[in-house]
Order: structure tokens, then sequence, then C-alpha cells
């Protein structure tokens, strides 16, 4: 069942639980702009930032760091997807977030829960979480049956495998139009299970199950992917590929090649960009927005 443009996230807004968010737009075309979506990992072992926002005062003194800086939306992850991680738990998972979604819940702000379990996404949307973003795209039935139970908003991601071994020979025909057929068939099933269009975003997910060659051929897509008629969220902040590109092996130095890619990102039509750097990324979209004829 095809729903009118005006239905879905892509132009009329994006409906999590409790916020309507709209589009920002460009001031000088009126184009559509990119919200931005400020990463709090609380894991002992992300691939940038493990440890640093692993304690409760640590997390939320970040949030807030986040917010301060312009981020539109928090999303909150307690389990690394970084190549090579082992998982953990639900309930190793849910005690990491509990303390902290508890508190930024009374924020007032949108809150995104990043996280592939069911049971993990239960406790979130019990807690009052806005949006659910699975890295698995919502692919198993028990997580799809939580989303369409509750009001939340989705970011339905691809991901060739899983994070422990997807890095280690991704392999595709045709990149593009496979993570567009997998996108597109996760959409209808969405939408069959009673998630509204306007809820659900979609993210080729860069780095999972992708060399640099696939990287590029879906940030190239960016369009294609928007024109699915679901927002599209894109998330390289500090990914290896930005490395590959700019030749900095440590995730900490890849905050202006991240910028680089988030600007062409927004330029591509991208309506969230994930980041960890909120305030670079934002101060480059400024200068766009004042400077693009
Ligand atoms: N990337 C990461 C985690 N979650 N979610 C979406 N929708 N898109 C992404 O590209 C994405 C994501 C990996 O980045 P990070 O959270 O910084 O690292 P880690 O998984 O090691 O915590």
């Amino acid at each position: 069942m095809a729903e009118t443009a005006d239905q879905s996230a892509a132009t009329g807004g994006w409906k999590t639980a409790r916020f309507l968010l709209e589009w920002p737009t460009w001031s000088l075309t009126g184009r559509r702009r990119p919200l931005l979506m400020g990463i709090l990992n609380v894991t002992p072992d992300s691939f940038s930032d493990g440890g640093l926002y692993a304690n409760t005062e640590a997390a939320l003194r970040h949030a807030r760091q986040l917010l301060d800086e312009g981020a539109d939306i928090l999303d909150v992850g307690a389990e690394s997807t970084r190549p090579g991680a082992r998982g953990i738990d639900a309930d190793t998972e849910w005690q990491r977030l509990a303390p902290i979604l508890s508190e930024l819940v009374k924020w007032g702000v949108p809150l995104s829960l990043d996280t592939m379990k069911p049971a993990v996404m239960q406790r979130g949307l019990e807690v009052g979480v806005d949006i659910l973003n699975d890295v698995s795209g919502f692919t198993q039935s028990a997580a799809c049956k939580a989303l369409a139970g509750s009001d939340a908003a989705a970011v339905v991601m691809h991901m060739q495998g899983e994070p422990r071994t997807m890095q280690q020979s991704p392999h595709y025909t045709d990149c593009v139009t496979e993570v567009r057929h997998f996108l597109g068939q996760r959409l209808q099933h969405l939408q069959m299970a009673g998630v509204a269009a306007n809820r659900v975003l979609v993210d080729p997910g860069f780095g999972f199950g992708k060399t640099l060659e696939h990287n590029r051929a879906l940030f190239a897509a960016i369009c294609d992917f928007a024109a699915m008629g679901a927002g599209v969220l894109v998330g390289v902040s500090r990914k290896s590929m930005i490395g590959q590109l700019t030749g900095q092996a440590d995730a900490m130095q890849r905050v202006h090649g991240s910028v680089g890619a988030a600007a062409c990102a927004a330029v591509q039509g991208a309506r969230v960009l994930r980041v960890h750097d909120v305030r670079a990324t934002r101060d480059a979209l400024l200068v766009m927005d004042a400077l693009r004829a």
C-alpha cells in the first residue's frame, strides 16, 4: 500500500513518540536541511569514544554538551557495533542504559535508543524513548513487534552480516541495488505491521559490512535512497572510511574529514546526520547555509 509523499518522513517531518520533528530549511533555497543526532556511547569499547562516558555522571555531562552544541536528537547506545565487537547480553546492556535513559527522558528532548535487542527496545519504550535505532533493520520479528506496539519512530539500517565478522570480506554483486532492495522490503514490512511511513527513516549503514568502495557507491546514491520516500539518515562520523580517505588512523583525528562528509551528505539530501562532533558539524552547516547560492 503506497502512501503519498506528504505522509512520509521524507517531506512532512518525522513523527516520533513525543515530538514531530520538522525539517529545517536552507535559508537561501528553502530546501530541507538535516537535523543533527548527537551520539552518546555509554560503552567501555566504542571505536572512537569507548570508556569516555561509561559512568552516569560523565554520560549526562556529555549529553548536556551535545545539546548545548546544537544536537536536535540524542542517540544513546550501550553496545558497541564496531567491526569485530562481540555482543553483550540484554541485561548488561540495559544496566548501562537504565540510569541514563531514565534521566534523559525528563529533559524533554528527542531521545533515540541505539540497540538491536527487542528486550532492550521494550524496556526503553517503557521508560519513554522516542526513537528506536536498529542497526539490524528490525529484521527480528520481536523488534518489529515492539516498534509496531508503540508510537516510537524508527531508523532502519542495512548491515551485511554481524558486527563480529562483517568487515572480513563484504561482498555484493551490486551494493546500491542490494541495500536499496533490503531497505525497500523493510519499509514495506513495517508498513504492513502498522508502522506509519512518517515514523521511519532509512540508513544505508556505512561501514557495516562494506568496503571503502561500497561506502563511496552508497554515498553517491544518497539521493536515490531519498527517492524511496523515507528520509535518509547518514552515519559516517569518525568511521574508518574517513580514516581511509584522510590517512588518519586515530579515530579522534577524523573530525575534519567527518565534517566534510556530513556537509556532502547534507547537500545530497540527508535528513539526519548522526555525529560525534556536533559543534563542528553545526558550524559547517551554518556556513554552508549562509554562503551557498
Ligand atoms: N553507526 C554506529 C552505531 N549506530 N546507527 C545508525 N543508524 N547508523 C550508523 O551509521 C551507526 C549506528 C557505529 O558508530 P558508534 O556508535 O560511534 O560506534 P560503536 O558502535 O563502536 O559504539
